[in-house]
């Protein structure tokens, strides 16, 4: 049976959203151009992959908030919120020949806020001048440090020279194949197990909590539940720290993540 997906391709202007659009299906159908602002409403068109429809569908280049007055601006704000709403996948595309810009930082934060699975895109990696391991480790580094509850994998490409472009409707796949499973209570108690062997809660405010059970209770957006005592009092550092396991171990990538902690509740009761 075909399923259709819906795939937002964001980001600030100029990063070559367009590009990677065309390229993804083959055709010239949205404008290029290497002035700033180009595609002001969203095209959109579908890309069959596997038993996938595929949405595509190329937004303006979003400007950070304080330069977001603009008619045109006002328009593409809009749209992008409202496809991001209906979006299944985000394509998240930045510009591997610069910095991370705050611009790009309120854009991925808006993403995350609406619990939308990622993948992160690094384009225009043929224009990189300087150690291009070095600049694979920035950016896998911010990702890795800023963002507690999403393993992300960025990928590297140069949509021009090499989009990748079988790389990226597998990943689109895989996505939407993990968004409908549930992990079974076994596998996920047996990592819960390996992690607090790793790395037990500390004691605060004079008393150790305690996690028990772990239940995987949704898959899109992904969330789990933990169960135990004294749960109020785990650190922030402890929970991220744990998100990030159970995300390791589970090889959840691309996937935003919640796990809600439930104090002395027994998850057999009902
Ligand atoms: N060198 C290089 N240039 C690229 C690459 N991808 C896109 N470009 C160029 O970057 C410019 C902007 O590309 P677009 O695809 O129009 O970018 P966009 O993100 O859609 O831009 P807006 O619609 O204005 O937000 C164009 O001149 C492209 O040819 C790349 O991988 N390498
Ligand atoms: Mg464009």
């Amino acid at each position: 049976m075909t399923e259709n997906v819906n795939v937002s391709i964001i980001g600030k202007p100029n990063v070559g959203k367009s590009t990677i659009f065309n390229k993804l299906l083959g055709k010239d159908i949205s404008e290029v151009s290497d002035i700033s602002g180009t595609t002001v409403y969203p095209i959109s068109s579908i890309k069959e992959f596997d038993d996938l429809n595929i949405n595509l569908i190329d937004l303006g280049g979003l400007k950070k908030k304080s330069k977001s007055h603009t008619n045109k601006q006002k328009i593409i704000t809009s749209e992008t919120i409202k496809q991001l709403n209906q979006s299944d996948v985000i394509f998240f595309v930045l510009d591997g020949s610069d910095v991370i810009t705050k611009n790009d930082k309120q854009l991925f934060r808006l993403i995350l806020n609406k619990l939308k699975n990622v993948i992160v895109i690094i384009n225009k990696t043929d224009l990189i001048k300087e150690n291009l391991k070095k600049k694979e480790v920035y950016f896998k580094y911010f990702f890795e440090k800023n963002y507690p509850n999403i393993l992300l994998k960025p990928l590297f490409i140069s949509a021009l020279k090499n989009v990748k472009k079988e790389f990226l409707l597998k990943k689109i796949l895989e996505i939407h194949t993990s968004s409908k499973l549930l992990i079974n209570n076994k596998e996920v108690n047996s990592v819960l197990k390996k992690i607090l062997d790793k790395h037990q809660p500390v004691f605060s405010k004079k008393s150790r909590p305690v996690i028990k059970f772990l239940r995987h209770v949704n898959s899109k957006p992904m969330i789990f539940k933990a169960f135990g005592n004294k749960l109020t009092s785990l650190s922030k550092e402890y929970k991220n720290f744990f998100l990030k396991q159970v995300l390791s171990e589970l090889k959840i990538y691309n996937q935003i993540t919640v796990i809600k902690y439930l104090n002395n509740e027994n998850p057999y009761s009902k």
